[in-house]
């Protein structure tokens, strides 16, 4: 299937500013993937689809899940959670689309986990960094980006774990998880 016919296709399934959100984190995760020599194709077309099931609501996502035999530990957790997971599923299984490194980065885009690969973390950190957020921290996170892609996604990880606390709010094992490699592997350089 050719980008623009699954342009198509999210366009569809999402709000306006969704959308708008969406073509954000394309450019911005091509950018990054040409800086980096990461392959360009495979991280547009994570980018595309990384939000496709966000404008679900919650009893559709929840029912998804559970139809589709998804981890059913997400549904412990926020909400917010369960769309990448959803969208990954949607993307292999109804798109046909099977490369592991587009499904692991649609799939994981929200949380993070350990040992992610570099179109993983491309969209992770493009979703986090796209010019339109106002995150509090995302000037240094836009920074690194440009020089070290693991030192960007722990700056990210750090952000977001700390607003989680500040909220009380839950987080997620793979979030922690993700953290926890993440500065293991600033040990080993
Ligand atoms: O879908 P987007 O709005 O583009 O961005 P996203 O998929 O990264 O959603 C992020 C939201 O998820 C953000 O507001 C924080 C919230 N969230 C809730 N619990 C957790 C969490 N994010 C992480 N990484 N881990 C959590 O446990
Ligand atoms: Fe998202
Ligand atoms: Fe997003």
């Amino acid at each position: 299937m050719k980008i623009n016919e699954i342009l198509r296709k999210v366009k569809d399934n999402l709000s306006n500013e969704r959308y708008e959100h969406t073509l954000r984190v394309i450019q911005t995760a091509k950018k990054l993937a040409k800086i980096h020599g990461i392959n360009v194709e495979k991280v547009e077309l994570a980018s595309a689809l990384h939000d496709y099931a966000k404008c679900e609501d919650k009893l559709t996502l929840k029912q998804y899940i559970i139809d589709n035999n998804l981890d059913k530990n997400l549904l412990n957790y926020h909400h917010e959670l369960w769309h990448g997971p959803v969208a990954a599923h949607f993307t292999e299984y109804t798109l046909g689309i099977k490369d592991k490194e587009v499904i692991n980065a649609i799939k994981y885009h929200t949380t993070g986990r350990a040992h992610m690969g570099f179109v993983e973390l491309t969209v992770f950190i493009a979703d986090f960094i796209e010019p339109a957020r106002q995150i509090p921290g995302v000037d240094s996170v836009r920074e690194a980006a440009k020089e070290n892609l693991n030192e960007a996604a722990l700056l990210e990880l750090k952000g977001t774990i700390t607003h989680l606390v500040s909220k009380d709010a839950t987080i997620y094992p793979g979030t922690i998880e993700a953290y926890n490699d993440l500065i293991n592997l600033k040990g080993d350089r």
